[in-house]
């Protein structure tokens, strides 16, 4: 069987592929543009990750999902949160496909399990056997079974963040709606300065000033990205933080051309 060609992990997020203030809007214009970025980037081996934006937070936030099973009404709300990623996802592989990329959707949450929240068990081998045959997996953010709390909420940050260490990757691209990293919030100082390249330990000073308030999202927004994101950088895998709501951000980040953003390097 052939070698496997590192590969190189997108994450889509929710912010970018769904319109977040209305709950199960999706962003289509956004989506195809994206797909049809990836294939004129052409690259053979990839891992794109989606996260939940209106379709699975609204619904993870509705049942509490994220901190476990504490009564059985919540049930439904873990099928639902599940059921609306999948419909998601669907569109997504929908678009690749017309793209012609021959993307596989991959369901999280048939085979990753938590342990109060963080990922315990994976089995990657699936997604390694198509990577060594140039299929292009597609992840998401889901709602999982968890070994202590019944079920939690997985970021597809955290999943990113993990499978980029097993496959040893050299880069993950994060795709969200501002242009990257600020030195302020840029909400509330419109004279923030983007930050173009940090250092892990800058960004953990850094860290203070990342809002963890505003956010829609369960999992935390930029800040909860970031706290995930540590481990890959720790390991020595760059990370690029990209607007990919403009246009061609991300077929530059995979051509490895400049682009505006910021770059989190270890050092
Ligand atoms: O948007 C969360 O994934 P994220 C997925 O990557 C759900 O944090 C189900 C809310």
């Amino acid at each position: 069987m052939d070698r496997i060609i590192t590969p190189i992990i997108v994450k889509l997020g929710g912010s970018v592929i769904t319109i977040k203030e209305k709950p199960f809007t999706p962003n289509l214009s956004v989506i195809n543009r994206l797909a049809r970025e990836i294939k004129r980037a052409d690259r053979k081996s990839l891992i794109i990750i989606h996260g939940g934006g209106s379709y699975g937070h609204p619904l993870a936030r509705e049942y509490n999902i994220i901190e476990g099973l504490k009564d059985q009404r919540q049930l439904i709300g873990f099928s639902k949160t599940r059921q609306a990623m999948m419909v998601l996802n669907k569109m997504i592989v929908d678009s690749l496909i017309q793209q012609n990329i021959p993307t596989i959707s991959v369901q999280p949450s048939a085979f990753i399990l938590t342990d109060q929240g963080r990922i315990s068990e994976m089995n990657i081998s699936f997604i390694e056997r198509m990577l060594r045959i140039n299929l292009i997996p597609l992840l998401y953010g889901d709602a999982v079974l968890d070994e202590k709390i019944g079920f939690s909420i997985l970021s597809g940050d955290q999943i990113a963040s993990n499978i980029a260490i097993k496959f040893k990757v050299n880069q993950i691209i994060i795709c969200v709606d501002v242009d990257g990293l600020f030195n302020e919030d840029p909400k509330k100082n419109p004279k923030a300065n983007i930050i173009e390249e940090i250092e892990l330990d800058a960004l953990k000073n850094l860290m203070n000033n990342l809002s963890r308030a505003r956010t829609t999202d369960v999992t935390g927004g930029m800040f909860g990205k970031i706290v995930e994101l540590i481990p890959a950088v720790e390991s020595g895998i760059k990370v690029k933080i990209i607007n990919a709501k403009k246009v061609n951000r991300l077929y530059k980040a995979l051509k490895n051309e400049k682009v505006k953003g910021t770059e989190i390097k270890q050092r």
